[in-house]
């Protein structure tokens, strides 16, 4: 094979490793009620655990330490607020109930002639799943809500969501076109379980039969060991061990030139960020939106000598996310060396700054 596609193809297997690599879990074995558990976490780490979907799931049981115990706290609490979310993590902000819904104490959502309804999320109806292409996948056999997202998880991608007007109309027509029941579960849900990091993510994995509140006053998630990591809910002022993650990434809001900020980042952290697959420019999406200044330093850097851009890391820029007009050679004539940064607002493109400018940056905690 040739020597240059031999890199590329090595390089693009690398960039796909490092796409599932965002938060890593820390098993802490020392046994907390879960508000101490959460200060610890918030002191060495980022937070008690967050988990988005199942490779999360399978990350996070792969950090559990074994011995003498048989639940873990997650970063997961009840509160007061009861909002409606999709199963597949999206807030919902579109509803389509229809007359006089929701009328109840229901958790769960199906579809009726293109409007919805609550209902309790126990009862048995068939489902409507979303696959891997976007397309929308009948389940005939009738399952209660719960199973039903299992069941379209497993098989598919998730229960089916309906963001906007368009997409209502798309799942009714797909009803009527495939001659379905009348009432078909769609991924709408609400509970009123939080991360203790704010995260919207609403993948739940509770053991069948929970959370049921047993001894009263349970109000905070637990992984048991014995039931392959399903959760359960029990009382917060329990101790026990605990799993904390941390974010890859983290935004240092002091105001430094570019190469401050490369020698911040390697004093406290391992380094200034590089952006090299768009998974990791969601993060950086994600952690921006605290920024103090318009822009924040990326590890992005360019060479007088070659005329080309690279990350700090050593890899060449191969996903680019450059403004218009940014990310060329042009500027060579100045004398400044430029260095790259991120929009804090708007589109959070990358753009060319002179290294001297003082912003805030971003530098990642661990390497891949
Ligand atoms: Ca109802
Ligand atoms: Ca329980």
């Amino acid at each position: 094979m040739d020597q240059a596609l031999y890199f590329i193809l090595l390089h693009i297997a690398l960039c796909s490793v490092s796409e599932c690599v965002q938060r890593q879990y820390h098993h802490i074995t020392d046994r907390k009620t879960w508000i101490e558990a959460q200060k610890y976490c918030r002191e060495k780490y980022t937070d008690l655990a967050t988990i988005d979907n199942m490779n999360d799931m399978n990350e996070l049981n792969k950090s559990l330490k074994h011995g003498g115990f048989q639940y873990v706290w997650i970063g997961l609490q009840k509160t007061s607020c009861n909002k409606w979310q999709w199963s597949s993590g999206e807030p919902a902000l579109y509803l389509n109930w229809g007359y006089k819904q929701p009328d109840g104490k229901d958790e769960c959502a199906f579809m009726r002639d293109g409007q919805w309804h609550d209902w309790p999320c126990a009862k048995s109806q068939t489902v409507i799943c979303r696959s891997s292409n976007n397309t929308l996948i009948f389940v005939s056999q009738t399952k209660n809500w719960r199973d039903a997202q299992s069941y379209c998880r497993q098989n598919h991608i998730d229960l089916v969501s309906v963001r906007n007007h368009n997409e209502n109309q798309q799942v009714e027509k797909f009803m009527s076109d495939s001659h379905t029941p009348n009432d078909v579960w769609i991924g709408l849900f609400r509970d009123s379980w939080q991360w203790s990091d704010q995260s919207a993510s609403s993948f739940r994995y509770w053991s069948a039969g929970e959370p049921n509140n047993a001894g009263q006053g349970e109000n905070c998630a637990v992984i048991t060991l014995n039931t392959q990591g399903q959760w359960n809910d029990v009382s917060c002022t329990n101790q026990h061990p605990f799993v904390c993650h941390e974010d890859k990434l983290i935004l240092i809001a002091k105001n430094l030139t570019w190469s401050e900020a490369l020698r911040y980042c390697r004093q406290n952290h391992v380094d200034l960020v590089s952006v090299h697959s768009e998974e990791i420019q969601r993060g950086v999406m994600n952690v921006v939106k605290r920024a103090s200044t318009e822009a924040v330093w990326l590890g992005l850097r360019h060479s007088h000598i070659l005329g080309i851009w690279f990350w700090v890391s050593g890899e060449t820029v191969c996903y680019q996310n450059w403004a218009p007009g940014n990310g060329t050679s042009e500027e060579d004539c100045e004398h400044t060396v430029r260095s790259g940064a991120v929009q804090s607002g708007g589109n959070q493109r990358w753009i060319s700054r002179p290294e001297t400018d003082e912003l805030n940056f971003i530098c990642s905690r661990y390497e891949e």
